[in-house]
């Protein structure tokens, strides 16, 4: 649910998005079609990965709203590229002057366990140091896999731990909540859009099923499971809207007509063919005549000169630092795309970011 009311706020073209497996929701509430979603995962051809999902690791780019940036399985792995979007969201409005960029962020969503990783903590680093506009989603159900969360995290709540780190707004409630995580998820995405700096967002959510289909949850005492169980979202949401704003009439008919669009989508993805094995090296590498569908130098206008292999060995020797210069030179003049950062690669002593 938490998920869903966080993709109706991802408005803006230029906002990304980067998860991982626990994020179909919100790639659901994006646009990723429900075929797609089912098809990918079942080895069928086509949708977004051709057949190569191994359990709902997007790569979305989406023409009509916010993208998601490619994902992956790595737990941890999703928090520096999304810092790395919203750096380069701040290059593309004060560097390239894009206006098309004022007012977008990047979004990382991840869980309890992923705030152990050294990714999170770069992320968080760079986010706060740099004033990026990055929000960081923490869904805390208490469990990475089977391991609890004191033994991850000291005192098992990242946000309040995290209260004193200069220049992170922090967030933090209950993620099955309508009103509160409607609240606080308004507020957070304004937040980070104002360009008022990276936020936190904590919401703490129960994982109502094992981690995945061979996981019986031994390690759960029935007290816990049942007090996960109440906490179901989908009750509550139900309770929060009927009958306030939807009879009880309408309702049943939203949840017949979902039911209905699921069955269909996997009929759907159950008669598209099977990914066909011999094509599952494509794209390890970049293809000629198949070019990233969003970002990147070509999609932004760049036509580079043809590379040769051709080696060109006219003219005066030279060594290899000149050699890099030369090119850096070359490449900063003739595209205003490149840029060389990171620490001591400029002139000695130089704060210039
Ligand atoms: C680098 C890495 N280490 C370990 C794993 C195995 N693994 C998959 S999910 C997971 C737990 C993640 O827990 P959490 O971040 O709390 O998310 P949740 O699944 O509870 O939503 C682990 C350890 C992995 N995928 N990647």
């Amino acid at each position: 649910m938490a998920q869903v009311l966080l993709g109706l706020h991802l408005t803006h073209p230029k906002d990304a998005i980067c998860g991982y497996y626990r994020s179909r929701p919100i790639l659901l509430s994006l646009g990723v079609a429900l075929e797609d979603a089912l098809g990918s995962a079942m080895g069928r051809a086509g949708g977004y990965s051709d057949g190569r999902d191994i359990g709902v690791v997007f790569n979305y780019p989406n023409a009509r709203g916010a993208s998601a940036l490619p994902m992956c399985g790595g737990v941890g792995a999703q928090y520096t590229p999304t810092a790395g979007y919203a750096q380069a969201i701040e290059y593309h409005k004060n560097v390239l002057g894009d206006r098309a960029y004022d007012g977008a962020i990047g979004v990382v969503l991840g869980g309890d366990a992923s705030v152990a990783t050294n990714g999170f903590w770069a992320a968080l680093t760079m986010a706060t140091t740099l004033k990026l506009p990055m929000l960081f989603y923490v869904e805390d159900n208490g469990y990475g896999i089977s391991t609890p969360s004191w033994l991850q995290t000291p005192g098992c709540n990242i946000a309040q731990n995290l209260a004193s780190f200069n220049g992170l707004k922090i967030y933090d409630g209950d993620g099955t909540d309508p009103e509160e995580a409607s609240y606080l998820i308004r507020e957070a995405v304004s937040h980070t859009r104002a360009g008022r700096g990276p936020v936190l967002l904590h919401l703490t959510v129960p994982r109502l099923q094992g981690h995945s289909f061979q996981d019986t949850q031994a390690y759960k005492s029935k007290d816990v499971v049942e007090a996960e169980w109440a906490r179901d979202p989908l009750p509550k949401l139900k309770a929060h809207v009927v009958p306030s704003l939807l009879s009880e009439t309408d309702w049943a008919a939203f949840e017949a007509s979902a039911q209905e669009r699921v069955a269909r989508a996997a009929q759907i993805a159950d008669q598209r063919p099977v990914s066909e094995a011999s094509q599952v090296t494509r794209f390890v590498f970049s293809e000629d005549g198949a070019l990233q569908d969003e970002g990147g130098l070509w999609n932004g206008g760049y036509d580079a000169p043809r590379a040769t292999d051709q080696a060109r060995p006219e003219g005066a020797r030279i060594n290899m630092i000149t050699a890099i210069r030369r090119t850096l030179d070359h490449e900063l003049a003739v595209n205003p795309r490149v840029l060389v950062f990171g620490e001591d690669v400029g002139p000695k002593g130089a704060c210039t970011v």
